[in-house]
């Protein structure tokens, strides 16, 4: 009914089953008890230790391939290795346990090490899965007690591997049903959420009004303003940061005059403004839709920083989130005219907790990486010389201002009818704006398409051009040209290090 290979390999699944439950459960109990950070479970403490040193390659491959799906392929990843790596260790503690025991306990030093990576990390926090370990290797003995320690011995006989089977598969339940209730009790979620919906998104003296006229209303064109459920969402958090609207405090320090700290009862006590702006990933493909426009709420970052006073030595703003991680602004790009805000509303409600609740950073005409820190907590005032944000020693670039771009919505796949058509899309080049957008049929001359209304340069801007499409295989191709009068560039460069570039074309068939 097993043979012998199955009966180790299960036995190896089920050690780590159960040092998984274990670690998972009192991560959770811990998580209740301590409250302040809480105790990181150790599944998510090695996928973010994973990330955290996921090269600018593999980040770009993960979300050209997955997209916005990127961190339920990691979890399925790491769980396909986790089971591979549990089975062979079983196998090997078949063969010699000693050698078992000792990869377990390395595998085991590796989560552990995670664990403890973590920002804000305690000693205490080694413990659940320490714990973990202990448990699992006995278990593992357990399993291979009756066999000696060389590989010529034959597996013991059936009565044992029946008892791995049952043993074992009851053990791996358990495990599982550890993970589950670790995850439950550390409660992801649940104090916020209420906190969120007892936010209330403050009210500005002069609200944004969308013109009519910013859309074209195209079927399947993006709409100007991009709902808050629909909008992309990018970052390292594999759970979603828990911050508390009530203990909030953002401090700014560094090189300044003097060191300021607010809590969320003195921002949203100052004056707030309203501001559209697109927001855009430098991990967007040509053509790709890591972008979304909102209305965001907010106090500008500008405002805070004069009560700082930075030093005249000082270019750049590292701003770090409750869980770490961190973007390099250029001073200058928080302190001048445009509207960087410490964003508390998007379109009208206090931001999701995806997107930062309680406060993030909008920052026009720099790429998310550089600025839009969600669960913001510190702003160091400091310089390019001497710190760099998260992303800038893993391979993109220490500046990241956004490139001009340009996208065909429709037609986008499946035939079209012949005759009259429209080609529409969006358009973007923040801070600069959109001044001509230009389609070209094939290798056809370059038609001027109709502007939308733009209502700001922060935001992207729609475009329609009429078509008279004639039957066939063609190719349409769109560029732009941006507030100083530049055209999009043709040369294709991938998202790394700086952000891609190059025309957006589609292949339509026209019947
Ligand atoms: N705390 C935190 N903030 C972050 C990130 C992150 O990983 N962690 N990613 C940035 C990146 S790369 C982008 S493109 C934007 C995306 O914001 P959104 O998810 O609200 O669209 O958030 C930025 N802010
Ligand atoms: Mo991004």
């Amino acid at each position: 009914m097993l043979t012998p290979r199955g009966a180790a390999a299960l036995a190896g699944l089920a050690a780590g089953a159960v040092t998984l439950g274990v670690a998972e459960l009192l991560a959770g109990l811990l998580t209740r008890v301590t409250t302040v950070e809480g105790t990181p479970s150790p599944l998510l403490a090695v996928a973010d230790a994973f990330v955290d040193l996921t090269p600018p390659w593999l980040k770009d491959f993960a979300v050209a391939t997955f997209g916005t799906a990127d961190k339920t392929a990691l979890f399925v990843g790491m769980g396909l290795v986790l089971l591979a790596a549990c089975a062979g260790i079983g196998l090997l503690a078949r063969w010699m346990l000693a050698a078992g025991l000792v990869t377990f306990a390395l595998v085991g030093i590796l989560g552990v090490a995670a664990v403890l990576s973590r920002p804000n990390a305690a000693a205490t926090d080694a413990l659940p899965t320490m714990a973990g370990v202990v448990v699992g290797a006995l278990v593992l003995a357990w399993f291979n007690r009756d066999m000696t320690t060389t590989a010529e011995v034959e597996m013991p006989g059936d009565l044992t591997r029946r008892s791995v089977l049952v043993g074992g598969g009851a053990l791996a339940v358990v495990g599982v049903l550890g993970i589950i209730a670790g995850r439950v009790l550390s409660g992801a979620g649940e104090a916020v959420r209420a906190a969120r919906d007892a936010f209330v998104v403050p009210r500005v003296a002069a609200p944004v009004t969308i013109p009519a006229a910013a859309e074209q209303g195209v079927p399947g064109q993006t709409p100007y303003r991009t709902p808050n459920d629909n909008f992309y969402r990018i970052d390292t958090a594999l759970t979603v940061p828990q911050v508390d609207p009530t203990t909030w405090r953002l401090r700014v320090h560094g090189m300044v005059e003097e060191e300021v700290e607010i809590d969320m009862a003195e921002l949203l006590a100052q004056p707030m403004v309203e501001a559209l702006v697109t927001l855009t990933c430098v991990s967007n493909y040509v053509g790709g839709n890591l972008a979304g426009n909102a209305v965001w709420t907010g106090w500008p970052v500008r405002e805070l920083l004069a009560r700082a006073r930075p030093l005249p030595e000082a270019d750049m703003v590292l701003s770090t989130s409750a869980d770490g991680w961190t973007a390099g602004t250029p001073l200058e790009a928080l302190t001048d005219d445009r509207s960087s805000l410490l964003a508390v509303g998007m379109n009208g409600e206090p931001l999701p907790a995806q997107h930062g609740f309680p406060v993030r950073m909008v920052v026009p005409g720099l790429y998310g990486y550089v600025s839009a820190t969600k669960w913001v907590v510190d702003l160091e005032v400091t310089s390019f010389a001497r710190d760099e944000g998260y992303w800038t020693p893993r391979g993109w670039s220490e500046r990241g201002p956004i490139k001009t771009a340009s996208r065909i919505d429709v037609p986008r796949r499946g035939p079209v009818d012949a005759g009259p058509t429209v080609i529409a899309g969006v358009a973007w080049a923040q801070q600069r704006g959109i001044t001509a957008v230009e389609v070209r049929v094939d290798d056809g001359e370059w038609q001027p398409a109709t502007l939308a209304a733009e209502p700001t340069i922060d935001s992207w801007r729609m475009w329609m051009l009429e078509w008279d499409a004639e039957p066939g295989e063609h190719t349409l191709t769109v560029r732009a040209t941006d507030g100083n009068g530049e055209v999009q560039t043709e040369r294709f460069t991938p998202p790394a290090p700086d952000g891609a570039s190059g025309w957006h074309s589609v292949d339509v068939e026209v019947r």
